[in-house]
């Protein structure tokens, strides 16, 4: 007779992470890449196109205005790998610019498949590109691409939006050495960081008064009770921008109105929160132009060009492997 195995409980890497968050002793936190399922990622859209969030613009317009330049600054032919592309919507410029000189592939890594499809569509149309999703964390994604890449190919690795501002900055110059170690010389990197602005106008874009963000942030805690069975009452928290200036970022914080005990079944846990008490769930790291030079230099790059914006303080920072 055949022994039937028992079955085992397998805890998916989602519900394992949020329980380490959820369990940290001083600060209590919600990893912020689970902000981005098929709602966040919508809610997202629908910030970068709020008048108090300037971030997207800033980016766009300068891509739009430098493709050509930053092509130029290239080694051809280059294949395009894109970290966490989002809708596409403003790799556009760099696509056409480039797929004028060659036959251009483009691989757009992202952990959400919902975005990934919107990305593919956007940009399928442009003529002499061709598109790869795939659908992996970045460094995953980006090993995966370069192990298929030919010969004489170059790559251009984009990492626009500030996305790297959600990282720590250890974290953050510890990530682009990884990167680097995937490249070889002369490689590219356009790294998007938004710099720093005034407080009030930072919290303005982080708490805007039509309460996308708000959404957006409380999204994250209506993902656990569909994806890990949690009973989160959302009415019984409230969004919260905060400038940390020791570490020069914004953080976004749930914060719990009443004492309350909220079961995550998928997570094996039960927490209890006190009165005011907050949930972590993003960091928004600004920069100083410099930070970026610094910051390229001491991860195996040199910053060959940087582009800012002049409405939104934001930069296009086109960084070469050495
Ligand atoms: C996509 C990480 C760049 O930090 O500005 C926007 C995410 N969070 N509003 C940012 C975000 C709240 C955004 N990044």
């Amino acid at each position: 007779m055949l022994t039937q195995a028992v079955p085992q409980f397998h805890v998916s890497e989602f519900a394992a992470e949020v329980r380490a968050g959820l369990t940290k002793p001083l600060q209590r936190e919600i990893p912020s890449k689970y902000l981005y399922d098929e709602v966040g990622s919508a809610l997202f859209e629908v910030i970068c196109v709020l008048p108090e969030y300037g971030l997207t613009r800033a980016d766009t317009r300068l891509l739009r205005q430098h493709s050509e330049e930053i092509v130029d600054r290239l080694s051809l032919p280059t294949m395009v790998a894109e970290l966490g592309s989002g809708s596409g919507k403003k790799t556009r410029w760099i696509l056409e610019a480039l797929s004028k000189r060659q036959r251009t592939f483009y691989y757009p890594i992202e952990i959400s498949a919902s975005a990934l499809a919107a990305c593919e569509k956007e940009l399928r149309e442009i003529e002499f590109v061709s598109i790869v999703g795939y659908e992996r964390p970045y460094l995953d994604g980006l090993l995966a691409v370069a192990a298929n890449r030919g010969e004489d190919d170059r790559l251009l690795v984009l990492f626009l939006g500030s996305t790297i501002g959600n990282f720590d900055r250890d974290a953050s110059e510890r990530f682009l050495r990884e990167v680097r170690r995937i490249l070889f010389p002369g490689d590219a990197l356009l790294l998007g960081t938004d710099l720093e602005k005034s407080v009030p106008q930072l919290l303005l874009a982080y708490n805007d008064p039509a309460g996308v963000t708000a959404a957006f942030n409380l999204n994250v805690l209506a993902r656990l009770n569909r994806e890990l069975g949690a009973d989160f009452d959302l009415a019984g928290f409230q969004h919260e921008a905060r400038w940390n200036f020791r570490e020069r970022r914004i953080e976004m914080h749930l914060r719990s109105r009443r004492r309350q005990t909220v079961r995550i079944p998928g997570a094996g846990l039960a927490i209890t929160l006190e009165k005011g008490e907050t949930l972590w769930t993003e960091s928004s790291h600004k920069y100083q132009p410099e930070d970026v030079l610094a910051m390229a230099n001491r991860t195996g790059f040199r910053c060959d060009a940087q582009w800012v914006d002049a409405e939104w303080p934001f930069a296009q920072n086109l960084l070469i492997a050495v």
